[in-house]
């Protein structure tokens, strides 16, 4: 629901004129105007931003210096995993006078002192507080103001807070009994020693194998006399084949470093780079071994999970990848059994963070290294002198913990935040974050997170991202103090609808089938949720964009004179539905209701032959069947599994005039696998050519045809349902209604998917998705037009919806979709049909059109409906709903 501005009586844009909330409020004045909480890459730019913006500000970091990340995580081998000149700032484009990078992977030391070196230059230091951690930040409502104390003793108010804390910056505990009785060394990578530490003779053993544990291993191993790893899951990694920055990455930024860093802004993830439109299994195996290969060759994280199009949401696609990735392990590694323990094989490839390495697995062939599998030998206890598995008791002089982070939210959430009546952001998120754009959340206003959850964050290069956030916070101060606003808040609606909108991001990838910290799983009793933004960080600053464009959607906006809210949701399409609307605006085709038929039912066939293909049934038999007036194609898709089956008339969409047995193939084969009934495409004469109501003359004759030949065709007689989706399942509802009027065939259930059902353009689905979203008001006029003569479109046989009586209607599903013209005249049939007590479950695709729901294999996010009219298929089906029971 989108709502108009309101703007309260007497608030004025003023653009024209700065004002200080001091002099425009007797509301006492914060003692800064920004308080920063960390100082790490993010803290860095705000501070910089901020400053030269004017704004009074303290930023406060726990170390005793600056680098967040940078400056915890100093274990040996740490590494960045984004090429260097990707992971840097890009608001000092005169970098290379001062300053170079060495490697294509920047070690930990160097991209400290590159932090550093910016802090200086840009004269940053002197903002922040060191060695002082904020223990709480309690929202003030009368005073409109932000309370921060500090494990200093600080107590400073300030307008806002903004949370630079990170999102790998929260250790995990150590989880292992009896770590106090240890007399040996302990390491924790990510808060590691700033002296040296040095292993040369010792027995180490290393816990954990995400990218902490594989960077440090084979750094250990080099002066340890003795590596024991202990490995809970194993990781897919692949070699970084670090050196020198790449001379092709060096000339894009000589050519035109501005156009080098916009493309990285509008790339799915942060670093330039094409996203990939090709389906795994569109090309060859020869081909896509291949570009496995290439993919390992170049040592890019990113480039590699961009391999195909379909790796992180194909299950397939994804096994196949993941499969190459286990070969390349057998391969490296000598020991069978420690290869075969070292190949991930519960979760999709990618729905973990795969790590880059450098000779990570070779080094489990040096004869001192050795893997012990925690899930076959789980760790009992950690004793004086080592550790002891169930099987095992080993001596260790150190133990080294790369076990993780409490990732995403931990580092917030470890501050006591309060925002209005005091409510806890800790208790608000207990059961999962909720944010708007990962940036702000509801009830804490003028609070900032910078890449919270819900946003990129760690599915992104984290440079860009960043400094996209900053941006964005920036802008925002702007705009508050130019139009007189001190407060902004997101509303509840738009906060739930991005939650939404992330979930609905993260399922439909493989994401949620891994037990990871991006799900928040490696934490005992956190909840499990998808937590960053998965959508790429091209969409997401188009979004953060338009939500400013568009008046701050989905944020209340207040200050001393005033407030402002145009409340609303930003992304209200299913994601990968918006995707295909925005591909298919991009090549402008012509629409069918601007050809003649002829060339419309040609091109409708010509766009049907560049969709995949559906899933593979048991056998497809094509055949014709006696029409009324003569025969007619059919097509019959039988299940892989053993019959007789349960049989479904489908009736394809393509509103009268257009499509035919075969149209909508795809579908077809999906409701055959998943409702495992055969499913009888049976074509019907089309208008012009054929008027209203031949097509119903048609379908009647197809359902009697099948009837009567269900033994033959496989079926089971008597269980008999009838489907379709768009003009054919108006006509699936018609024949309902006509076969129960003349005493048979029986039938057992009927599907209508987006059905319309009286045609009555004035609905207010008409209007609202006149245009944009596939089928348009015009479309659906011009197939009218084509089919009947609008004297006769009150007929029950057009329009069910006017049948006196639908009492007696075998029970139906219907499916209406939140983006179709015809949405309003599908959900009336389905009250209707529910007022004359037929059992009806009405489906509301949210975020869907008249067409996304067929598009199997493109529109995922379709899947789970098209799984509930299987079910509702296998309800129908059952012998309670056939006749000689039902008698
Ligand atoms: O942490 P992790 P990380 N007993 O959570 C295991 C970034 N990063 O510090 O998977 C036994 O990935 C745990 O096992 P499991 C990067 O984004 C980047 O390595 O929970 N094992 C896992 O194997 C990365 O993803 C770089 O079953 C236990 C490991 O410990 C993120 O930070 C370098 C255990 C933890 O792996 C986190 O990486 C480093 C237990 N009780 C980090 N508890 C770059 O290259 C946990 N584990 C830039």
């Amino acid at each position: 629901m989108e709502y108009p501005i309101t703007q309260d009586a007497g608030l004025e844009a003023r653009d024209d004129r700065l004002v200080t909330d001091s002099a425009r409020t007797d509301r006492p004045t914060p003692d800064v105007d920004v308080v920063v909480v960390g100082a790490g890459i993010a803290g860095l730019y705000l501070a910089y931003r901020l400053s030269r913006a004017g704004h009074r500000l303290r930023v406060f970091e726990a170390g005793d210096d600056l680098g967040g990340t940078w400056y915890w995580n100093r274990y040996p081998g740490a590494r960045v995993d984004v090429p260097s000149i990707d992971y840097m700032y890009s608001f000092d484009p005169n970098w290379q006078r001062d300053w170079q990078w060495s490697e294509k992977y920047a070690t930990q030391p160097e991209i400290l002192r590159y932090l550093n070196h910016i802090a200086d230059k840009h004269d940053l230091r002197r903002h922040i507080t060191f060695s002082t951690r904020v223990r709480q930040a309690g929202w003030d409502d009368g005073a409109s103001l932000w309370r921060v104390r500090t494990d200093g003793g600080d107590d400073v108010s300030a307008r806002f807070v903004v949370m630079a804390t990170g999102c790998l910056s929260m250790p995990k505990q150590a989880e292992v009994d009896g770590l106090e009785s240890f007399t040996g060394e302990v390491y924790f990578t990510s808060r590691w020693p700033h002296d040296p530490v040095d292993f040369t003779g010792k027995r180490v053993a290393v816990i954990g194998t995400g990218s902490s544990g594989v960077q440090s291993i084979p750094v250990i191993a080099e002066e340890a006399r003795e590596v024991v790893v202990f490995q809970r899951t194993p990781t897919f990694s692949i070699p970084a084949r670090n050196g020198q920055v790449s001379p092709e990455r060096l000339a894009l930024f000589a050519a035109n470093e501005a156009d080098y860093r916009s493309a990285a802004r509008m790339s799915p993830g942060g670093i330039p780079m094409e996203r990939s439109i090709t389906p795994t299994f569109s090309v060859s195996e020869a081909e896509r071994q291949q570009r496995y290969e290439r993919a390992w060759g170049i040592g890019e994280l990113f480039e590699a999970i961009n391999v195909y199009a379909d790796v992180l949401s194909n299950p397939a696609a994804n096994h196949e990848f993941a499969e190459f990735f286990r070969n390349k392990i057998r391969a490296i590694v000598d020991d069978p059994q420690t290869a075969s323990d070292l190949c991930p094989t519960d979760y999709p490839v990618a729905t973990k963070r795969p790590c880059l390495d450098t000779n990570y697995y070779a080094t489990y062939n040096l004869p001192h290294v050795r893997l012990v599998n925690v899930r076959k030998h789980p760790i009992r206890q950690i004793t004086e002198t080592g550790i002891d598995t169930a099987h095992e008791a080993f001596t260790f002089d150190a133990i080294v913990f790369a076990t993780g982070f409490d990732a995403v939210t931990g580092a917030i959430t470890a501050v006591d935040i309060t925002g209005r009546d005091d409510a806890a952001l800790k208790d608000k998120w207990a059961d999962g974050p909720q944010t708007y754009l990962g940036l702000t959340t509801a009830g804490f206003p003028n609070l900032f997170l910078i890449t919270g959850p819900g946003s990129p964050s760690v599915l992104s290069n984290m440079a860009v991202s960043i400094e996209q956030h900053v941006d964005w916070v920036l802008d925002c101060l702007g705009h508050l103090r130019a139009h007189g606003f001190a407060a902004i808040e997101p509303t509840a609606t738009a906060e739930a609808g991005w939650t939404q909108h992330v979930n609905d991001c993260a399922d439909i990838t493989l994401f949620p089938a891994a037990n990871s910290w991006y799900m928040g799983a490696n934490v005992p009793g956190k909840p499990r949720v998808f937590l960053p933004y998965p959508a790429g960080v091209d969409f997401y600053r188009a979004t953060c964009d338009e939500v400013v464009a568009r008046d701050y959607l989905g944020f209340k906006l207040s200050g001393p004179e005033g407030s402002m809210c145009n409340d609303g949701l930003v992304r209200r399409l299913q994601p990968d539905v918006e995707m295909i609307l925005i591909q298919m605006a991009a090549m402008n085709l012509p629409t069918l209701d601007s050809m003649p038929v002829d060339e419309a039912r040609a091109f409708y066939a010509q766009m049907s032959t560049t969709r995949p293909p559906g899933p593979d049934v048991g056998e497809i038999v094509d055949g014709v069947l006696p029409g009324a007036t003569g025969d007619l194609a059919y097509r019959l898709y039988r299940p892989p599994t053993p019959g007789p089956h349960a049989i479904v008339v489908f009736f394809h969409g393509g509103g009268w005039v257009v499509g035919d047995a075969v149209s909508d193939d795809p579908l077809c084969r999906d409701l055959c696998v998943r409702s495992d009934a055969i499913v009888i495409s049976a074509d019907y004469r089309h208008a012009p050519e054929h008027r209203f109501p031949a097509a119903v003359d048609d379908a009647m004759a197809a359902v009697r045809w099948v009837a009567d030949n269900a033994e033959a065709l496989g079926g089971m007689p008597g269980r008999l349902a009838v489907c379709g989706w768009s003009a054919g399942g108006n006509l699936a509802a018609v024949v309902s209604r006509l076969t129960r009027d003349a005493g048979g065939p029986h039938i057992v259930g009927q599907v209508l998917l987006t059905p319309p059902t009286d045609g009555d353009l004035t609905r207010a689905s008409y209007v609202e998705n006149a245009d944009g979203y596939g089928l348009t008001t015009a479309l659906a006029q011009w197939c009218y037009d084509h089919y009947i003569d609008p004297a006769d479109r009150r007929d029950p046989r057009f329009a069910p919806l006017c049948a006196g009586d639908l009492s007696g209607l075998p029970p139906a599903i219907v499916v209406t979709a939140e983006f179709d013209p015809l949405r309003d005249e599908g959900k009336a049939y389905a009250a209707a049909l529910d007022a004359a007590s037929v059992p009806v479950e009405h489906v509301r695709a949210r975020g869907h059109t008249h067409q996304s729901l067929t598009m199997v294999d493109v529109a995922l996010s379709g899947a789970p409906v098209r799984a509930r009219i299987a079910n509702a298929l296998r309800g129908f089906f059952l012998p309670t709903r056939t006749p000689e029971t039902a008698a």
